[in-house]
């Protein structure tokens, strides 16, 4: 199924890679959409449901929402929008397919960076088509990707402080801007903890089976694995052992989600 998802995200991504887009705000203005994520979505959404008949979507933009079957489809048409906005070349499409909740096949691909990632359930996980492994860092030599949660600034302080531990006991931190391009770098092996606040399934959905192919680990604030469905806390390693002491820094800083 993947080496038929494939071509339709390159094709999509083609949309991102013009000039002379429109920047619209949704509510803040932190939160942007362009012209560019309404055309991918709506390339997207056409191509994929003629590639599995009576499939649902769970998209970024729009409030489209339909997840009342055995095959869903979680699309972030631009991870990124932020950089993508601005110039900066850190964004991707992030494409999951989902049969009965779990995810099966994920595509994430990124055009500027000339970056394919993508996994089938069971297969490994690929980087322009040579598999790709989590590395074997120790949390001391960790590269953290974090974020301060950019919508919600009153959870920045907590954020801040939770970056902070982590940061003293690893190597460094970095922040790209797209989750789903972080998630992917985890699974090549080039950065090793992670941790946001508050992401939603489709930066994460794609990225996540990636992940998790290429031996690493992900859960949300009570350990479990990431929803599907709503937004989550997004943690993730590459071993148990490391997803474990960020989980415990974490909840030694709260003690419930506050949203
Ligand atoms: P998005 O572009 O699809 O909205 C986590 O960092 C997520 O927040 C990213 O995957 C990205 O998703 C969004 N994001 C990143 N930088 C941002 C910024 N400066 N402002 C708003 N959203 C941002
Ligand atoms: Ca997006």
């Amino acid at each position: 199924m993947v080496e038929r998802i494939i071509p339709i995200v390159k094709e999509a991504a083609g949309l991102m890679v013009r000039s002379g887009f429109d920047v619209m705000e949704k509510g803040s203005s932190e939160n942007l959409v362009t012209s560019s994520d309404l055309a991918v979505q709506r390339f997207l959404v056409g191509r994929l449901s003629a590639l599995v008949p009576g499939s649902g979507f769970l998209c970024e933009e729009d409030d489209f929402k339909d997840l009342s079957h055995e095959y869903v489809w979680i699309v972030d048409p631009i991870d990124g929008t932020a950089n993508y906005a601005r110039g900066i070349q850190d964004c991707c499409v992030s494409v999951a397919l989902t049969k009965g909740g779990e995810e099966v096949a994920g595509v994430v691909y990124s055009p500027w960076r000339n970056e394919l990632y993508w996994a089938e359930r069971g297969c490994g996980a690929f980087l322009d088509g040579r598999p790709i492994r989590v590395s074997d860092r120790p949390f001391s030599d960790g590269m953290l990707c974090a974020a301060m949660s950019t919508y919600r600034k009153e959870y920045a302080q907590t954020c801040s402080g939770i970056i902070f531990d982590i940061y003293m006991r690893s190597n460094d931190f970095r922040r790209f801007g797209s989750a789903a391009l972080e998630l992917c770098l985890m699974a090549a092996g080039k950065i090793d903890l992670y941790f946001e606040m508050r992401l939603q399934p489709w930066d994460y959905a794609a990225a996540g089976l990636i992940l998790s192919e290429a031996g690493g680990v992900s859960c949300g604030f009570d350990g479990k694995r990431l929803s599907l469905s709503r937004q989550s806390m997004t943690l993730a390693a590459n071993n148990k052992a490391n997803l474990d002491t960020i989980l415990d820094i974490v909840h030694s800083h709260m003690d419930e989600l506050p949203y």
